[in-house]
């Protein structure tokens, strides 16, 4: 076997992030504790993952795992199964981690916390279980999406308050693309690395490393059956696609797949904010700073139109804005047209 493939055979992702902290965080060894915790934390995520993507693989041949719970979540959704079954994943393997205390979701009004882990419990997780469960149901990609900050005082009220601050506190963030393979994208503040799962070995093996996204690219990604709910400058940015050469739509209804499109290809993705909702659909802490803090460390942009989306600072856990995010020069043009268009009037 070629040594190449030896090699990335062993590059698994919990010896990866190990690597990766003690870069970024300036630890002085493998050893230090924050090395540790963040890898500790990372390959807790690695097992929610390959847990849900099990799942996922026998949804249609399984009872009780596709179609709806019959709840509404706090977001005023409909509950998909696998939201929830996802949702207790997460819980489940970071009870016994030790290291997390708190964990924050898309599907749960207040935080969960871990008993057992407060407060010495150093790390909160964000994240949103299934982004994209509409997809479920017909077999498309799904993903996870999460962010680690470290834990800020006691939360002894379990308003979590600590946890209302900008996106530069996230200590680690990333995502799960449950697609054709399950893919693991991940960054600690040092770049952008993405893994595989090898589903016979049970392990994410690393598949590129510092993964660049182009300065520009083809793709704009956005749901045009909002177009008449848009702001002018929206419209008219549309328009100009339409018209240009070089453009062409992809949007699949899930974030994450259409974000790791981006990642990859280059492009654009918006989701803008509408005239009846100006903060438009996704949610801060758990969607669009751990997607913007990720593709800043690939190179690319994430903007709410008039501001840079990391500095953002949420009144609520559940706080949404709009989302401008992907190659440098496609978030500028964007953000061109919506500027242009708030200077004249
Ligand atoms: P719309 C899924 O519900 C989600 O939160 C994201 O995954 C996705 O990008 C967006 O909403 C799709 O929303 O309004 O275009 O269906």
């Amino acid at each position: 076997v070629p040594e190449q493939a030896l090699d990335r055979d062993c590059t698994t992702l919990s010896r990866h992030v190990l690597q990766q902290t003690v870069k970024t965080r300036n630890a002085p060894s493998l050893l230090s504790p924050e090395a540790q915790d963040i890898s500790a934390i990372m390959n807790r995520i690695a097992l929610a993952g390959k847990l849900i993507a099990r799942r996922l693989s026998r949804a249609g041949l399984m009872a009780g795992v596709l179609g709806f719970t019959g709840e509404v979540n706090v977001q005023g959704e409909s509950v998909k199964k696998m939201d929830v079954y996802a949702n207790d994943v997460f819980i489940s393997v970071f009870k016994q981690s030790g290291l997390v205390c708190r964990l924050a979701s898309e599907e749960m009004d207040k935080p969960y916390y871990i008993p057992e882990n407060c407060p010495i419990g150093r790390y909160t997780l964000l994240y949103d279980p299934i982004d994209g469960s509409s997809n479920v149901d017909i077999n498309l990609n799904v993903g996870s999406i999460f962010s680690i900050r470290q834990q800020e005082g006691e939360d002894l009220d379990g308003e979590a308050a600590d946890l209302l601050q900008d996106g530069h506190k996230q200590i680690a963030a990333g995502y799960i693309l449950y697609g054709p393979s399950t893919v693991l994208v991940y960054s600690v503040g040092d770049g952008v690395h993405s893994f595989i799962l090898d589903p016979s070995l049970g392990e994410f093996i690393l598949a590129e490393e510092h993964i660049k996204i182009p300065e520009h690219g083809p793709v704009y990604s956005v749901n045009e059956g909002n177009f008449w709910q848009w702001e002018e400058s929206l419209r008219d940015y549309t328009r100009y696609v339409h018209r240009h050469e070089g453009y062409t739509a992809r949007y699949s209804g899930a974030l994450v797949g259409d974000i790791h499109r981006i990642l990859l290809q280059g492009g654009v993705f918006l989701y803008p904010g509408m005239l009846n909702k100006p903060e438009g659909k996704l949610r801060l802490l758990y969607e669009s700073a751990p997607l913007a803090f990720l593709i800043e460390q690939a190179g690319g942009k994430a903007s709410t139109g008039m501001n840079r989306l990391l500095d953002v600072v949420p009144d609520k856990l559940h706080y949404r804005t709009p989302l401008i995010i992907g190659s440098p020069k496609d978030v500028q043009l964007v953000e061109s047209f919506i500027q242009d268009h708030a200077k004249r009037n």
